[in-house]
């Protein structure tokens, strides 16, 4: 019987973990501040073991070094090969015959090259296998710096690893399936296919017995949501793969293809309402690409949330165009409260030209006015940076965003994700620099182009920051004083000398009526400003004087 180990490498950087920068999430631990890395549960490896487990029997185990590395206290390893050595040594006593890493993130790069390395030392014997969006893009890379996988896998993995699992002669099978990458194979030239699941139901309920669930709230997504109170018993579910959209900076299409497939309404309900009933989730965390492509599907499973009561999450942004009022209505009516709006640029000439989203900026201004119309939280995703996009379309989108009720912005630089449009794209400008794709995890700026640097870029994602979600804030704006503060107490515990949050706590304190306090901010940004030349700048740019 076969003994599989599931392995999810640290999908951020020693260097970023050990000697995180402030816009990375800093966590304290004993004192010491290391980077923070999100982990949800992997649908991947869950549903990859349940579908294996349907056909075959084997045992299965996810050591998952996201959960690890953010449950340590005081990481005293020297790096992460020696954590990972410790770890796959010392701490995990199974001794696996395949080994599955699955790596998603481009940031992770390194990791899975270490973690294989690590595995081969140990487990001579094993296979050793990957699969997620950079083996998928980076096969040849991959190759070319290691010499211990057996085999990489392009696309979705559920049929290519039982195929693999059951074959007698490994070599044969690999050399053989058109979703196996192998050095051989690309030595030949040839070119590989996906071999997808048509009909989702084919897999079983995801094997959620892989992962600890408390583990999975010390970092998920969600704690950045304000309206989610409970962060515990959460629990990630995917009703569909695919997306049929274009956008030019993802790269999802690359693993899932474009064609959109999904599980069956009746194989929703029955897994959701055990999620429920059975494993008592408090929250269902839908991560579907694009969770509205069939509107009347999903008004469907949103029926069934509001039938189990329990609370729904749309982590990916939904979609702005399919966010109809009777969408929404129907959202709120279940529960919904915090929805993030996937709005991208306020630009209208960076979404259409450049990032080739079938949106408009009316679209955007009647879904943010809806939202706020119906006490539905929103915070919309933004991009800056794009390839050929200029600092007039950048100050063109700052004057319109200005305008919206959207409650908060999370404003990321454009990154050219491995596999996706704006990749070949740079590469071909010469807009970035090859190896750069390891920093590709939206924090970073990476594009040069003739209209901007990545200096630039950074400096105006940070201006951006303070001027939509502070200096300009729409709650503040529309007079919803208690919200616009609860936003800027948020900024000010997670960064303590935020010199602009207290100023624009101090103005909603005072329009509350509470003086006292609104004098105690005003103090305390003034000494700030006073202090630090960063605020100050700041101060001066916003022309803040106290
Ligand atoms: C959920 C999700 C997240 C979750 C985390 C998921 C997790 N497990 O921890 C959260 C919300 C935290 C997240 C965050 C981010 N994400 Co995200 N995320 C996703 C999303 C929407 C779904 C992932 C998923 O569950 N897929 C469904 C399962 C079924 O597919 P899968 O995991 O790929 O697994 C299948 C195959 O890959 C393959 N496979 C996988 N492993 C293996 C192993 C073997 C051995 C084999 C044979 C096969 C195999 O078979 C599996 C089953 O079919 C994907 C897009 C997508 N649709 O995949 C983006 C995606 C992975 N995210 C992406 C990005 C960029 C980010 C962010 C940087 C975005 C941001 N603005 O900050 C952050 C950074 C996260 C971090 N490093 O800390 C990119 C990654 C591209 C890249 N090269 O880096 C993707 C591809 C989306 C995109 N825009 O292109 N993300």
């Amino acid at each position: 019987m076969d003994k599989i180990l599931f392995i999810i490498p640290p999908s951020i950087r020693f260097s970023d973990f050990i000697y995180p920068t402030t816009n990375a999430r800093l966590k304290k631990r004993k004192g010491r501040l290391y980077g923070n890395v999100l982990a949800d549960m992997p649908i991947g490896t869950m549903s990859l073991s349940s579908y294996i487990k349907k056909h075959l029997k084997v045992k299965t185990k996810l050591v998952d070094f996201n959960i690890l590395i953010n449950k340590v206290d005081d990481f005293k390893h020297v790096s992460f090969h020696d954590f990972f050595e410790d770890t796959l040594s010392k701490q995990i006593k199974y001794k696996p015959t395949v080994i599955c890493i699955s790596c998603l993130f481009s940031p992770a790069y390194q990791n899975l090259l270490t973690i294989a390395h690590v595995c081969k030392e140990i487990f001579p014997k094993a296979h050793i296998l990957a699969g997620g969006a950079l083996p998928t893009n980076n096969y040849r890379q991959i190759y070319a710096q290691s010499e211990d996988f057996t085999g990489l896998c392009y696309g979705e993995g559920e049929k290519p690893i039982l195929g693999f699992l059951q074959a007698k002669d490994k070599t044969r099978f690999l050399a053989g399936h058109p979703s196996w990458i192998t050095k051989n194979k690309i030595k030949a030239g040839k070119s590989f296919r996906f071999d997808f699941i048509e009909n989702l139901d084919e897999i079983p309920f995801y094997d959620y017995g892989l992962c600890n669930v408390d583990d999975y709230s010390l970092s998920p997504a969600i704690i950045a949501y304000s309206a989610v109170k409970e962060k515990a018993r959460n629990f990630h579910v995917m009703t569909s793969r695919g997306c049929n959209f274009h956008c030019t900076f993802c790269s999802s299409h690359t693993v899932h293809g474009r064609r959109l497939r999904y599980f069956s309404l009746e194989r929703v309900r029955a897994d959701l309402t055990r999620l429920v009933k059975k494993y008592h989730a408090h929250t269902l965390i839908f991560q579907d690409d694009h969770f509205l492509a069939d509107k009347e599907r999903a008004l469907k499973i949103i029926a069934i949330v509001k039938e189990l009561k329990v609370k729904a999450v749309f982590q990916n942004g939904l979609a702005l165009y399919t966010l109809t009022r009777d969408v929404l209505e129907a959202l709120k009516d279940a529960g919904v409260n915090h929805l993030v709006l996937a709005v991208e640029s306020g630009s209208q000439r960076v979404l259409t030209q450049l990032m080739h989203k079938p949106l408009t900026l009316e679209m955007v201004k009647r879904v943010a006015s809806d939202c706020r119309d119906l006490g539905i939280y929103t915070d919309a995703n933004l991009i800056i940076g794009m390839p050929g996009e200029t600092k007039k379309d950048i100050s063109d989108a700052r004057r319109f965003l200005k305008t919206l009720s959207i409650n908060w912005y999370r404003i990321s630089t454009a990154t050219p994700l491995v596999g996706s449009d704006i990749y070949k794209l740079c590469l071909n400008k010469n807009y970035i620099d090859k190896n750069s794709f390891e920093n590709c995890h939206y924090k970073k700026a990476v594009i040069t182009t003739e209209d901007f640097t990545p200096e630039y870029i950074e400096e105006m994602q940070y201006f951006l920051n303070l001027e939509l979600n502070f200096v300009e804030n729409s709650d503040y704006r529309l007079g919803n004083y208690r919200d616009a503060l609860d936003g800027f107490l948020n900024a000010i515990k997670a960064k303590p000398d935020h010199a602009i949050a207290f100023y624009c706590a101090s103005r909603c304190y005072q329009k509350l009526g509470k003086t006292k306090q609104a004098q105690i901010y005003r103090k305390k940004a003034k000494e700030i400003i006073n202090k630090s030349p960063f605020w100050k700048n700041y101060a001066d740019k916003f022309k803040i004087s106290i």
